[in-house]
């Protein structure tokens, strides 16, 4: 049995650990799991997540991996893009953490209400994630300023973690250009062998009229 990844395409944080099993050539059977009609809820896939979220990578034992970072780190162990030493291994899991709190809540929360349309009840909230994620940038940008990648010479699943979101701030107005260390860093993560594009845009029920 192989590797099996439960994911959703519009999910960044799917995204991530797709982009990683890619570049590292692991072959994996991709299930798409439709978290906007429920799919997530049923019984099944509870048994393999209780918090009903993808992505979830289920391996060849059957054990059931969550929490993207953490898949991450399972699938990148001993790779190339693993942190090289201790201290590396301490900051990627800095990295790993700044993304869950200053990206993905932030950028990712704002990104989903724009483009499905929930922000339309939540335009204060909107606005103060698109806030919070200019200043996530401005930190991101003030850290890549004399590195060319998060851990130093060398791309990482800390890039991988940050890169999902941060690439897609654009989609809330938040202009790349503005943190210039981010847009260069974002182009040399997309110049990167077997680098692919995502996420996917949002399926049709994730929208709200
Ligand atoms: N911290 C988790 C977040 C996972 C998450 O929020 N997944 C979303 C898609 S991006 C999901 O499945 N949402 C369905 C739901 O919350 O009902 C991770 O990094 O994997």
């Amino acid at each position: 049995m192989q590797l099996r990844l439960f994911t959703y395409g519009g999910s960044a944080n799917g995204y991530k650990v797709e982009l990683a099993l890619r570049q590292l050539a692991l072959p994996y059977e991709r299930v798409e799991v439709e978290i906007f009609r429920g799919e997530a809820q049923r019984p099944d896939f509870l048994a393999r997540n209780p918090g009903g979220r993808v992505p979830v990578l289920e391996l060849d034992d059957g054990t059931n991996l969550v929490e993207s970072n953490a898949i991450l780190w399972h699938v990148t162990r001993g790779t190339r893009l693993a942190p090289a030493t201790p201290l590396d291994e301490t900051r990627a899991i800095a990295w790993l953490s700044f993304e869950q709190n200053a990206i993905e809540p932030v950028i990712g929360s704002a990104r989903f209400w724009r483009l499905t349309g929930r922000d339309r009840d939540r335009a204060d909230e909107t606005a103060r994630r698109i806030a919070q994620g200019r200043r996530s940038l401005a930190e991101l940008d003030l850290a890549l300023r004399d590195r060319p990648f998060l851990l130093g010479e060398r791309y990482s699943l800390a890039d991988i973690a940050v890169y999902a979101y941060a690439h897609l701030a654009g989609d809330v107005g938040i202009d790349l250009a503005d943190t210039p260390n981010v847009a260069a860093w974002c182009r040399r993560v997309e110049d990167q062998p077997g680098h692919v594009a995502g996420p996917e845009p949002y399926s049709a029920p994730a929208h709200v009229a």
